[in-house]
């Protein structure tokens, strides 16, 4: 399987070990999951997909930060329990998830839970001397880390714009270099803390992912994941804190980064409000095998729209994917399977994967609509059970490549409450 790692620019084949470690980084529970969400975890779904049926064992570890400025501020808003409004986001997140068939990471693992492990890494990071304090608060020193920088590769002057943006504090008086990553934030009044050596507090944001990593899946991760927005400065500084920590690099082989979705011109974010939530469209009725179609259609590596229009075409698709599975017979499936196989391990081409099966159900309803439904004896198809490929075997086998490669259900869809 070959990956766009945005270290180096370019596709890359990923490590043909038998165990791939992806670390994918997961939701700050203080809202429900968006389509932007989604579709960044649709890329780890369907590198997992295509890792396991190349025969890889996949361990995959997914954090979740349940605890941080932009859920405490969330808290205070609506007179929520911190606890409360991040239990509630993330049990939200994980029903999204799984009607959407995401397959689930191994370890899904809180930040309140890893704070025991997070307190080890910083008293390292201490050791090795590359923190600081300003006042109370514990800072990284980035001069400690050679590679700083190597994954985003911004110049300096957009570094410093982009941290003010995502959680940093460049202004702070006191910090050695502006960029400077907070490690463990000494407790504010009224704000939850945990002990430290380092004094009661909680972590910064990029440690707990370095931290988890590291505990979950040891050694250096196959794929560091998130979406393009978490490239700079998260990745890097959470790569940064790893690398010192274990005195080697690199902290992933690839890092890979989902395009971001859109709304009304806009980047869909939580901060922004212009939304699309999952929980919406499933309240709505929405068919999610269309849901996730309409996911599909877009490469990881762009940019796109979400539009109510993209998900109309998906349910016309569907119902078309749909049809043909449900006919006695069809063309011989086998190229279609080698195509979406072939097209997926080409750093996950889902809508190349898409237009092979729209190509054998167009062919498929096209025979049904003709006298001659049935098709050459079928050959054995690798993984799918030897099922034949041709006539009478040729729909299940669409449908299970579907399902599996995919992540598409194509039974038809039951009326609610039977
Ligand atoms: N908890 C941190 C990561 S440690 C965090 O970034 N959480 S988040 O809830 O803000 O985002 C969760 C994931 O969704 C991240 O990988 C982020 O890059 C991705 N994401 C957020 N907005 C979009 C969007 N509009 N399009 C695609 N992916 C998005
Ligand atoms: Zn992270």
């Amino acid at each position: 399987m070959r990956i766009f790692d945005t270290a180096t620019s370019s596709v890359r084949a990923l490590d043909s070990a038998p165990t791939a470690r992806l670390y994918v980084c997961g939701i700050t529970p203080y809202d429900a999951t968006h389509l932007g969400h989604a579709f960044t975890y649709l890329t780890y779904d369907l590198a997992q997909r295509v890792l396991r049926d190349a025969g890889h064992t996949v361990l995959y570890v997914q954090n979740v930060t349940d605890i941080d400025d932009p859920l405490l501020e969330r808290a205070d808003r609506d007179g929520l329990d911190w606890r409360d409004l991040a239990a509630r986001e993330i049990a939200l997140f994980r029903e999204d998830m799984t009607a959407l068939r995401m397959l689930p990471p191994d370890a899904y693992v809180g930040v309140v839970e890893a704070i025991p492990m997070i307190v080890d890494m910083v008293a390292e990071l201490v050791d090795r001397g590359a923190a600081y304090h300003v006042d109370d608060d514990l800072y990284f020193s980035i001069a400690a880390a050679p590679a700083f920088g190597d994954i985003s590769h911004l110049s300096r002057a957009e570094m410093l714009a982009i941290c003010t943006e995502r959680g940093g504090d460049p202004q702070r008086a006191g910090k050695k270099d502006p960029l400077d990553p907070l490690l463990w934030r000494a407790q504010r009044p009224g704000e939850p803390s945990w002990p430290s050596p380092f004094g009661p507090g909680r972590p910064g944001w990029h440690i707990e992912c370095s931290a988890i990593a590291r505990h979950h899946l040891g050694g250096v991760v196959d794929i560091q994941g998130g979406g393009t927005d978490l490239s700079f400065p998260h990745h890097e500084c959470s790569a940064a804190h790893a690398e010192v920590a274990a005195g080697a690099r690199p902290f992933a082989r690839s890092y890979v980064h989902t395009a971001m979705v859109s709304l009304d011109g806009h980047k869909m974010s939580k901060s922004r409000g212009n939304l699309e939530f999952v929980s919406r469209l499933r309240r709505a009725g929405t068919d999610l095998a269309a849901l996730r179609l309409a996911l599909l259609d877009h490469r990881h590596t762009d940019d796109w729209e979400w539009t109510a229009g993209l998900l109309a075409d998906a349910v016309a698709r569907v119902e078309r994917w749909r049809a043909a599975v449900a006919l006695p017979a069809g063309p011989d499936a086998t190229p279609v399977l080698a195509t979406v196989r072939e097209r997926l391990a080409d750093d996950l081409d889902a809508p190349g994967a898409l237009a092979a099966v729209d190509a054998w159900v167009e062919a498929a309803l096209a025979d049904a609509g003709g006298t001659d439904a049935g098709g050459p004896a079928g050959t054995s198809s690798r993984g799918f059970g030897g099922a034949a490929g041709a006539g009478g075997e040729a729909p299940a086998l669409v449908a299970r490549l579907v399902d599996t490669l995919l992540g598409v259900d194509l039974e038809p869809v039951r009326p609610r409450g039977s």
